[in-house]
């Protein structure tokens, strides 16, 4: 059964989404290395292509991440004591929480509300999901943490919480972001709940960098949408052969790196934000970073910020780790 979604995006009336015009503005007009926030990647476009860069033989990540939960689900859901309300930040395909929620409703009805800024996203995961029986979804349409506030109202008497977390979503914060993320989650939750963490391990530079320039070029296709949405919404004039997808294996940080490269130097005029951006030949904007963790250091990141580890599943020929914790 699917309950109501609400709106979370404001647009104004000339079609312009204020904080991505805020976000770009910001962004582009910053001295030295220009940036542009991973989480405007997912346009309905970019949502798409980021649904084929999950399948692709070199992405390992969301297959291991599904492989992982098919096989774990049942010890997951009653190492997290028989949910019944389960949340999930971003609400993906549903084909990965899927194996959660049939395992979770195998012993009577659950609440699963997905939480996603993306109205078109949350409408698929739904359909994907419809139809399981005892299952009642109820999407909410929202930013990560006023979802999980809206979400928890909800709660009924008794009901404790399975918070998912999955696909190494928390991989595009740094590490002190994720940390304060995960505190916040965890201020919002009660004793007794808890929280699946899906994230991507560190692994060697070669399948790293393969998995973010994968050889048919969807990848690159979904960095290169963040200029053509500047273009469509922001009457931007990029023009995108002029620009290349690059990944970097930052070994320091463990992360990898997207960059949009300036293949010669050029002026680039955003209409509706009334400003000309100057680029050198060979300078980047910095679109994404995709942390990798050792197995380790996640149960650790979570006694950090609140919680306590239950217990760790790895994938070791991908190298993926779903990490349940517990409220302390
Ligand atoms: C959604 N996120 C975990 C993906 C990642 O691997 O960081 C996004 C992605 N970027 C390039 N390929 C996939």
């Amino acid at each position: 059964m699917i309950a109501s979604a609400a709106a979370a995006v404001t647009i104004t009336p000339s079609g312009v989404n204020p904080e991505f015009a805020q976000a770009v503005s910001a962004g582009l007009s910053r001295k030295g290395q220009k940036t542009l926030p991973a989480s405007w990647l997912y346009d309905e476009v970019g949502s798409a292509l980021f649904e084929v860069i999950a399948v692709l033989p070199e992405y390992g990540l969301t297959r291991a991440d599904g492989l992982l939960l098919a096989r774990a689900a049942a010890e997951i859901v009653r190492a997290s004591n028989h949910p019944k309300l389960v949340i999930e930040l971003g609400s993906g395909t549903g084909m990965k929480t899927g194996h959660i929620l049939a395992a979770a409703s195998r012993s009577g009805p659950v609440r699963y509300l997905p939480i996603d800024i993306s109205g078109a996203a949350l409408d698929n995961c739904a359909r994907v999901l419809d139809g399981m029986e005892h299952l009642q979804i109820e999407p909410v349409e929202a930013t990560y943490l006023d979802g999980v506030d809206r979400a928890i109202a909800g709660r009924r008497p008794g009901e404790h919480v399975l918070l998912l977390f999955l696909g190494s979503t928390i991989g595009n914060f740094n590490r002190t972001e994720a940390a304060v993320f995960l505190r916040r989650v965890r201020k919002r939750l009660q004793p007794g709940d808890f929280l699946l963490l899906g994230a991507d391990l560190v692994k060697s530079r070669a399948r790293l960098l393969s998995a973010y320039d994968d050889p048919i070029g969807v990848t690159a296709a979904f960095n290169l949408n963040l200029l053509a949405r500047i273009n469509r919404e922001l009457d931007g004039r990029f023009d995108l052969a002029h620009f290349a997808h690059e990944a970097r294996y930052n070994e320091r940080h463990s992360r990898v790196e997207m960059h949009l490269r300036a293949r010669i130097a050029q002026e680039v005029r955003i209409g509706e934000l009334d400003l000309c951006v100057s680029f050198a030949r060979g300078e980047t904007i910095w679109t994404e970073s995709s942390h990798k963790f050792r197995a380790e250091e996640i149960p650790r990141m979570g006694e950090r910020t609140g919680w306590s580890c239950v217990r760790q599943w790895v994938d070791g020929e991908w190298g993926f780790a779903e990490t349940l914790f517990q409220t302390k």
